[in-house]
Order: structure tokens, then C-alpha cells, then sequence
């Protein structure tokens, strides 16, 4: 396959990279070659996902090439969007798939309900909200959750200030969800104070919007790339709008040298397999939770559970306490049918081998 084969799906590189630091290379992902492996090999990282395969693009390198699943101990584990592959400079095979830095996943539509990777590499996720009713403590845990479980950093976006009286009431309101937690205050048509998210999509930068209908995202994305025409043409703000028939994930190019991630299946993110982000975004309530009596303490009329003791000191907001439990239901629920099926799925797996064996006996 030849380099430099142009694609028009990535088209929105219009000038050629010149160093893989303007796709979001770095440190991390270098330390996993080792010096030989680095001269054998073309570094590509994935800019876009279609049916028929990946576009990989890399200094000197803008080509569409199969699909690639690695073996990841057992388990498929597919290149996606954002991802970096390491590939055969003659044939552009893949050869191996680098460890990532986050990961967005989610759970697929329909029965099968099977794990779908989103999103690689992303750096930063603005949640976006606005100075109104979609304001919602529960709906930004939520998002903040899944940043944390994904390991990418959330950056809070609340839009229409010029709507609200008090626009900073949001803003403390959002602050205090996360200690450190990046809260940014805007009207998203106005260039000047959309310019405060540049600190997150500089060059070789990697961002993705999440939030409701309505929030906001095409607007910002919109004055991001200050291109409206262009933009509204190239880069749906979410995934309400079908533009693409078939569900194609890309990376756009922002003129600040970052990346942006549109892709369709943002909206279905669930809470699955979120253990370890719910007990970030509620650490208070998991260290609590380690000192009830029982392992298994549902924290409802349990004795000698600490979070209700707790809760009853009044060291604990009810409202919160309620919302952990709702969300952490909901992450038990998903993820529990999840590895019933796989246990299914062997135990049938195994019962048609045993099948299979006792016929040819
Ligand atoms: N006044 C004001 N209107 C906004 C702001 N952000 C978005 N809008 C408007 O809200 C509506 C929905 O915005 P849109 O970007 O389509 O939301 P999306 O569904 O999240 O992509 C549009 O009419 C926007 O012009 C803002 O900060 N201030
Ligand atoms: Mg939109
Ligand atoms: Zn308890």
C-alpha cells in the first residue's frame, strides 16, 4: 500500500504533519518501543474508524488500512479511534497495538450488550452544561464518573452565563464536586471567553464533548474552529445530528493544533465497569464504606454501617448519599449482566465442545 495515499475522510489535515507531537505523540507511549522496534516501524495514530477499516496518520503517513484486533490476554481487543499502532513500513500491516493512555468504552445497543471501545487517547473530556434547568449535580457526577473511570481529565463547561443572574452560582456549585476540579464559566458564541478552554486543545491535544441536546456543544465547537461554515459541515457538535449514515468515529484537527472527537455513541454511555471512578468522584463515601461491619453492607439497616452512622452525624448530605446509591446500582446492574453473559457464553461454549467431543467418541 503506498504512503501518502490521500483519503478524503481525513481530509481535514490540510497542511502535512511534521512531527508525531502534532498527533498527541509523547513520552508514555515512546517508552514502549525499544530502539530497534522504533527503526522497524511506522508510527500511525488512528484519526478514524469506518466499516471498512482504519485511517492512520502519521509524519509522511495518511493511509486507510484494515481493521486490526490485538490479543490482549485472552481478550479482542480492537483498534479504535485515537489509538496508536505500530505498523510494518513496507506493507503497513499492523504489527501491535500501544497501551493507551484513557479509554472511553461503553456498552453496545441491543441484546448482545457487548463491550464497545469509543474513544483511545482522549486527553480531556468537557462536560457541558448550562445556566438553566439542565444544570444537575446527579448528571455531572455521572460524566465525571466515567471521565475518571476512562482516566481522561474533566473540564466542567457551563454555557448561556449571559442567560443567568447569577452565573457564578453554577460555577461554585460545579467547583465543589471535585477538589481540583476545572470549572469554566461561558457564553459559547463569544470567541473571547471560549478562548479560556485553550489551555486543553493545544497541539497535539485530544478533546471530546459530552452533555445533553441543547447544552450547547456545536455552539462551542463552532467558535473553537472559528470556521462556522466549514465546521458545521465537517464536525457534528454531538451525535443528535446524523450526518454520516454509518457510524464513522474521527478525529478533526482544531486550528489551535489540538484534536477533537466526534463520534456517535457518546449519548449511550452507561455506567458499566465504573467501580473505580464511582470511588473517585465519592471517595468520602468508599472510605466510609470500608468501615461497615459486613463486606456486603447495602448501608440501608445494616448495623454497624459506618456510612449511615455517618449520615445520621450529619457528615454526610442525604441528597449525595442517595445519589451514590442510585449510581452505584446502576454500575452493579450493568456490570453484573455483563459477566453473567460471558459466564453463559463459556458455559455454552463448553457444553458444545463436550457436544461435539462425544460425538466423535
Ligand atoms: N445565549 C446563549 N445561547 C447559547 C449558548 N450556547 C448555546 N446557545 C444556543 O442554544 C441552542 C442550542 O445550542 P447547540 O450548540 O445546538 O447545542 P447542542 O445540542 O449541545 O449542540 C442554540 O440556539 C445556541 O445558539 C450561550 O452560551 N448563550
Ligand atoms: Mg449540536
Ligand atoms: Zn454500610
Amino acid at each position: 500500500m503506498p504512503l501518502n495515499r490521500l483519503e478524503p475522510t481525513s481530509g481535514h489535515v490540510t497542511e502535512p504533519l511534521t512531527n508525531l507531537a502534532d498527533l498527541g505523540w509523547g513520552p508514555f507511549f515512546l517508552r514502549q518501543l525499544d530502539a530497534d522496534e522504533f527503526q522497524a516501524s511506522v508510527i500511525g495514530r488512528v484519526t478514524a474508524v469506518h466499516r471498512s477499516g482504519l485511517h492512520v496518520l502519521g509524519v509522511g503517513l495518511n493511509a486507510a488500512i484494515p481493521h486490526f484486533a490485538a490479543d490482549h490476554g485472552g481478550e479482542t481487543d480492537f483498534a479504535t479511534v485515537g489509538d496508536w499502532l505500530l505498523l510494518d513500513p513496507d506493507t503497513l500491516r499492523s504489527k501491535r497495538l500501544l497501551h493507551r493512555t484513557s479509554l472511553i468504552k461503553r456498552r453496545a445497543a441491543g441484546t448482545g450488550r457487548r463491550l464497545q471501545l469509543i474513544a483511545a487517547n482522549v486527553d480531556t473530556l468537557f462536560i457541558v452544561t448550562s445556566c438553566n434547568q439542565d444544570f444537575k449535580i446527579a448528571r455531572l457526577e455521572r460524566y465525571l464518573t466515567l471521565a475518571r473511570e476512562a482516566e481522561i481529565t474533566p473540564v466542567v463547561v457551563i454555557t448561556k452565563s449571559d442567560l443567568a443572574d447569577h452565573p457564578e452560582e453554577f460555577e461554585q456549585a460545579a467547583v465543589r464536586l471535585l477538589p481540583g476540579l476545572n470549572v469554566v464559566v461561558l457564553d459559547a458564541r463569544n470567541p473571547d471567553e471560549v478562548a479560556r478552554l485553550s489551555p486543553w486543545c493545544g497541539r497535539g491535544q485530544t478533546v471530546a464533548f459530552v452533555g445533553s441536546s441543547g447544552v450547547g456543544k456545536s455552539t462551542l465547537i463552532n467558535t473553537l474552529t472559528r470556521t462556522e461554515r466549514i465546521a458545521t459541515q465537517g464536525i457534528r457538535g454531538d451525535d443528535d445530528k446524523g450526518r454520516h449514515t454509518t457510524s464513522v468515529r474521527e478525529l478533526h484537527r482544531l486550528p489551535s493544533g489540538g484534536w477533537l472527537l466526534d463520534t456517535p455513541g457518546m449519548r449511550e454511555l452507561q455506567l458499566t465497569d465504573v467501580q473505580q471512578g464511582l470511588g473517585d468522584v465519592f471517595a468520602d463515601i468508599t472510605r466510609l464504606t470500608q468501615s461497615c461491619r459486613f463486606r456486603d453492607c447495602r448501608h440501608d439497616t445494616e448495623p454497624g454501617c459506618a456510612v449511615r452512622a455517618a449520615s445520621e452525624r450529619g457528615e454526610l448530605d442525604e441528597n449525595r448519599l442517595q445519589r451514590w446509591k442510585k449510581l452505584v446500582a446502576e454500575e452493579t446492574f450493568n456490570t453484573q449482566s455483563l459477566v453473567e453473559r460471558r459466564a453463559r457464553d463459556r458455559a455454552f461454549g463448553k457444553m458444545i465442545k463436550t457436544a461435539k467431543k462425544n460425538l466423535h467418541e
